[in-house]
C-alpha cells in the first residue's frame, strides 16, 4: 500500500462532512441511546451494554493494528510518528478492551451499534492509514512545541475522561440502570465530564499530529459529543430539582 494524499483528503473532508451532518441531526434531538432512549425499552433489537461496546470500538483498534501489521518494512520512523500511533491505539485498547468489561450501562441499540461500527472501521483507517503511510515528521518532532502540548493536553483528556467514566460507573450498583446526580471530578463543574475530557483529548491529538485526520476526528467528536452533553444537562435539570444550579453542560464556568 502507498501514501495517497487525495485519498487522505477525501476521507478527512467526508468525515468534516459527517460531522455537519451529525451536528445538524443531534443538535436539537439527540441520539437515542443510554438516557435519551424512547421509554420502555423493548430488549428486541438491543445488546447487552459491555458487548456492544466491544463490538463498536474494536474495528478502532483493530484496523491500526492491521494495517501496522501489513506495512513492509515497518515505517513508524522517528520516534514521534510511533508514540502518535500508539496514542492513537492506547485510547482504543482502553475503549476496546478495559471500558466495556466495566460498564453498568443500558441495553445498546443494534441499529446504532451497525452505525457507530462503521464509523469506527472507517476513523480507524483514516487515522491509522495516515500515520502508517503518510505521516512525514523531522527528526526532532518530540521536542516541538505542537508535540509536546498537544501530548500533555491528549494525556490530560484521557485523564478526565477515564475518571469521568468510573464516577458515571459508581453511581450505580450492578444490575442497576437508574440515573443519579454525578458527583465529583470535574462533574462538579460540568454535566458531561467525560465528554469534556474526551474533546480535550482528541483535540491534544490533532495538536501532537499535527494532521488534517486528526483535525476531523477532532471536530467530529466536538459535533458528536458536545451536543450530547448539552442534552445531558437538560435531561438533569429536569429531572432532578436539586441539581446543582452553578453546573454548567460542556465547559467548567462558561457553557
Ligand atoms: N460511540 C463515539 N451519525 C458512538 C456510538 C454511536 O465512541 O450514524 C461516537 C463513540 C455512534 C457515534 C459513536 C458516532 C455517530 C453515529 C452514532 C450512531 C449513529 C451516528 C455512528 C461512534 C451516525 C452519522 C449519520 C452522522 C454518521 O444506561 P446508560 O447507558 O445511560 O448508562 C451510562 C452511565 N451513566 C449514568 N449512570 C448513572 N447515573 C447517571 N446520571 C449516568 N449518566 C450516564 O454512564 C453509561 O453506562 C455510562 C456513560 O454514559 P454517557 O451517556 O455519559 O456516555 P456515552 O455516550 O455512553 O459514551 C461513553 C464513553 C464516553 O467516555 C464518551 O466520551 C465516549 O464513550 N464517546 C462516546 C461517543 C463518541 C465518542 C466517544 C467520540 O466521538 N470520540
Amino acid at each position: 500500500m502507498q501514501c495517497l494524499p487525495g485519498l487522505v483528503l477525501a476521507l478527512s473532508s467526508l468525515l468534516g462532512a459527517l460531522a455537519l451532518l451529525q451536528l445538524s441531526l443531534h443538535l436539537r434531538v439527540p441520539s437515542r441511546y443510554g438516557k435519551h432512549e424512547e421509554r420502555p425499552c423493548p430488549p428486541r433489537g438491543r445488546l447487552p451494554a459491555r458487548c456492544a461496546w466491544f463490538l463498536q470500538e474494536l474495528p478502532s483498534f483493530l484496523v491500526p493494528a492491521l494495517l501496522l501489521a501489513l506495512r513492509s518494512p515497518p515505517r513508524l520512523e522517528p520516534l514521534g510518528c510511533r508514540l502518535l500511533c500508539c496514542l492513537f491505539c492506547w485510547h482504543y485498547f482502553y475503549r476496546t478492551f478495559i471500558y466495556p468489561f466495566f460498564t453498568r450501562g443500558r441495553p445498546f441499540p443494534l441499529q446504532l451499534l451497525f452505525f457507530g461500527m462503521l464509523f469506527c472501521i472507517y476513523n480507524g483507517f483514516l487515522q491509522g492509514y495516515y500515520l502508517i503511510y503518510c505521516a512525514e515528521y523531522p527528526n526532532n518532532w518530540c521536542t516541538d512545541i505542537r508535540f509536546t502540548s498537544g501530548l500533555l493536553l491528549f494525556l490530560l483528556g484521557m485523564g478526565i475522561n477515564i475518571h469521568s467514566d468510573l464516577l458515571l460507573r459508581q453511581l450505580r450498583k450492578p444490575g442497576e440502570v437508574t440515573y443519579k446526580i454525578p458527583q465529583g471530578g470535574l462533574f462538579t463543574y460540568v454535566s458531561g465530564a467525560n465528554y469534556f475530557g474526551e474533546i480535550v483529548e482528541w483535540f491534544g491529538f490533532a495538536i501532537a499530529t499535527w494532521s488534517l485526520p486528526a483535525f476531523a476526528f477532532a471536530f467530529f467528536t466536538l459535533c458528536c459529543i458536545g451536543p450530547r452533553a448539552y442534552h445531558h444537562h437538560r435531561y438533569y435539570l429536569k429531572t432532578f430539582t436539586d441539581y446543582p444550579k452553578s453546573r454548567k453542560a460542556l465547559i467548567p464556568f462558561v457553557f
